[in-house]
């Protein structure tokens, strides 16, 4: 089925281990889509939705219990342990190995293999990466066509000799007792078991374009991100690009997508990825990024006309849907969508809804959408040299503490910045929501070594670059003391990357404060909003006291990591600590 030897003894053996009925090699084809989702309709894996509403659009319903990427099952098996570092799991190699093959004995026996060669990023991009998924679930087939570049020509790619990425996956039974994630990244290997959900299952995305290649990454000099890229063109035709880190479900599709408010006449956003960025040194000295994904993987509740109208045109049609809810006339619908509740509904588990039982769509649904269907998608997503970058946005969840946004003031500042990143925790992982976590980066649950080592390669970038981007800092969840959101959001907040892209061309009013440059009063442009100055005061508030806590609890973090933690970044601490305390002393 190959001419690539290594490829061919590896899926030969593979399938002698798993002892599949039949293998199928996927070529990406619509013909072969089809026949999958016919095989799911008729095993009753896929519903068909309304195809008046919603042209080949399906819904998955998964199993109850695999609903969310399992980071308690997530593991980093690198040789030695300090390289996979406290930031995550970690098991020795051998006994991983060990312990999945077991898994793996037999566990296709009546199921076909299905073999996925696929390609992240751009056709003919120096940037982009192979890979190849086994796989037992025609769902994880069907997704990853829309996620990533499967078939014949990412296969052409690896038998013209370049490398690959191993993934193995199998659904097993389900069970959460015997499911496991494992990156093992000196192998450029990836096997995971017992879910189905897209995290875990669908190996292009985070463990190959994250774990993985951020691994990778460090090896080779550049940097593989949990980033939203888009690009913002002002009314004289000029784009600057950004890439932007949030942890999961904190708005990335929502910002990448973004709609100017009506005073913004001639501003548009275009769309060049939604969650992940590969950022690499260009020739002339800046930060280039491509989009590593072909799709968009994106949470369902909360996404509306109003919240994100360019999404909602993206979704009419070829979109898989995964635990949403079901009208009576076969449409999706979740909580925060246009449509009000209708009589009738069934719930993301097939029930008829019942609000006792929770909300009618998972919190963590998804749906599954090519990025070509977006309206805001930019003509330069599939540039094989990528965009590049002129700042880098950080974000967090913070209901207090960080103010709505703040430059850096330089690359080494920016770079502890990130490493300082918290957020409350959302539904996007199994766990406790709305507790307040460190998140450097939006990297916590994707970062395949050490922080302390990767903290150390982003310190190395900065000075590669002759012209580094920018570093910011947002945050779009401030509340009040009664617990109400302080920022619209959403289309808002094309204020903040209006004064992001000002402050990048040397222009807009800033403060400078101990934490970096926040806007002036007058610096954002709030023209048509209609928002208090005590509002804006409380939003933009750098309050020394607090954030001299804060840089307790930083600092506390970052001991975490022992003497691997870059100098640079100690440095920083200790000067934002002095110049609190001399505003706290005056
Ligand atoms: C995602 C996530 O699916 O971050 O993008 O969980
Ligand atoms: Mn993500």
């Amino acid at each position: 089925m190959t001419s690539n030897l290594e490829l061919a003894t590896w899926v030969e053996q593979m399938a002698s281990l798993m002892q599949p009925e039949a293998v199928h090699w996927c070529d990406g084809s619509e013909a072969e889509n089809q026949t999958l989702v016919e095989t799911m309709l008729k095993d009753g894996s896929l519903l068909k939705l309304n195809p008046e509403t919603h042209l080949n659009c399906y819904l998955h319903r998964s199993d109850p219990s695999d609903v969310a990427r399992v980071e308690h099952l997530t593991f980093v098996c690198t040789r030695n342990q300090e390289d996979a570092g406290p930031n995550n799991n970690w098991m020795a190699p051998e006994e991983a190995h060990r312990k999945m093959d077991a898994l793996y004995a037999g566990c296709m026996r009546g199921r076909v293999m299905y073999v996925i060669p696929y390609l992240m990023g751009p056709y003919d991009s120096p940037y982009s990466r192979a890979g190849v998924e086994i796989t037992d679930s025609p769902y994880v087939v069907a997704n990853m066509r829309i996620m990533a570049r499967i078939g014949t020509r990412a296969l052409r790619h690896i038998e013209s000799g370049n490398s690959f990425v191993r993934g193995l996956h199998s659904v097993g039974e389900l069970d959460p007792e015997r499911r496991f994630i494992m990156h093992f990244p000196e192998e450029l290997l990836i096997k995971s078991f017992g879910s189905g959900y897209g995290g875990n299952a669908l190996l292009g995305k985070k463990c190959h374009a994250l774990r993985i290649a951020s691994w990778q990454a460090r090896t080779e000099g550049w940097l593989a991100e949990h980033m939203l890229i888009l690009g913002l063109e002002d009314p004289a035709g000029n784009t600057t690009y950004v890439a932007a880190a949030f942890p999961s479900a904190c708005g990335k599709t929502n910002l990448a997508m973004l709609v100017p408010p009506a005073a913004f006449k001639g501003w548009k956003v275009w769309t060049v990825g939604d969650d992940i960025a590969w950022l690499h040194p260009g020739p002339d000295g800046r930060l280039y990024a491509i989009n590593p994904e072909a799709g968009f993987f994106g949470v369902a509740p909360g996404t509306s006309m109003k919240t994100n109208p360019n999404c909602m045109s993206t979704l009419g049609r070829n979109a898989i849907y995964t635990n949403v809810a079901l009208t009576p006339d076969g449409k999706p619908w979740w909580e925060g969508i246009d449509d009000p509740e209708p009589e009738g509904l069934t719930d993301w588990q097939g029930r008829s809804f019942d609000r006792s039982q929770g909300p009618a769509a998972h919190p963590n649904s998804r749906f599954t959408v090519s990025a070509q269907q977006c309206p805001s998608y930019s003509v330069e997503a599939n540039s094989p040299g990528g965009v590049p970058i002129s700042a880098i946005i950080f974000g967090g969840r913070r209901s207090s503490v960080a103010p709505l946004v703040y430059e850096a003031l330089d690359w080494a500042h920016g770079v502890f910045t990130g490493a300082s990143v918290a957020s409350e925790t959302t539904a996007a992982a199994v766990g406790q929501v709305g507790q307040v976590r460190r998140d450097p980066m939006a990297m916590k649950p994707f970062c395949g070594y050490n922080f302390a080592d990767y903290w150390a390669h982003w310190n190395t970038l900065g000075p590669r670059l002759a012209h580094p981007p920018k570093v910011f800092h947002v945050n779009w969840f401030r509340k009040d003391a009664e617990g109400r959101y302080l920022w619209p959001g959403f289309g808002e907040n094309m204020r903040v990357l209006k004064w992001i892209v000002e402050r990048c061309a040397g222009e807009a009013a800033a403060l400078r404060t101990p934490i970096g440059h926040v806007p002036d009063l007058s610096g954002l442009d709030l023209a048509g909003l209609d928002i208090r100055r005590n509002t804006l005061e409380a939003l933009l508030a750098v309050d020394p006291t607090v954030w001299h806590r804060e840089m307790e609890e930083i600092a506390q973090y970052f001991a975490e990591f022992g003497a691997r933690v870059p100098e640079a970044l100690l440095q920083q601490v200790e000067r934002i600590r002095s110049e609190l305390a001399s505003q706290l002393a005056a």
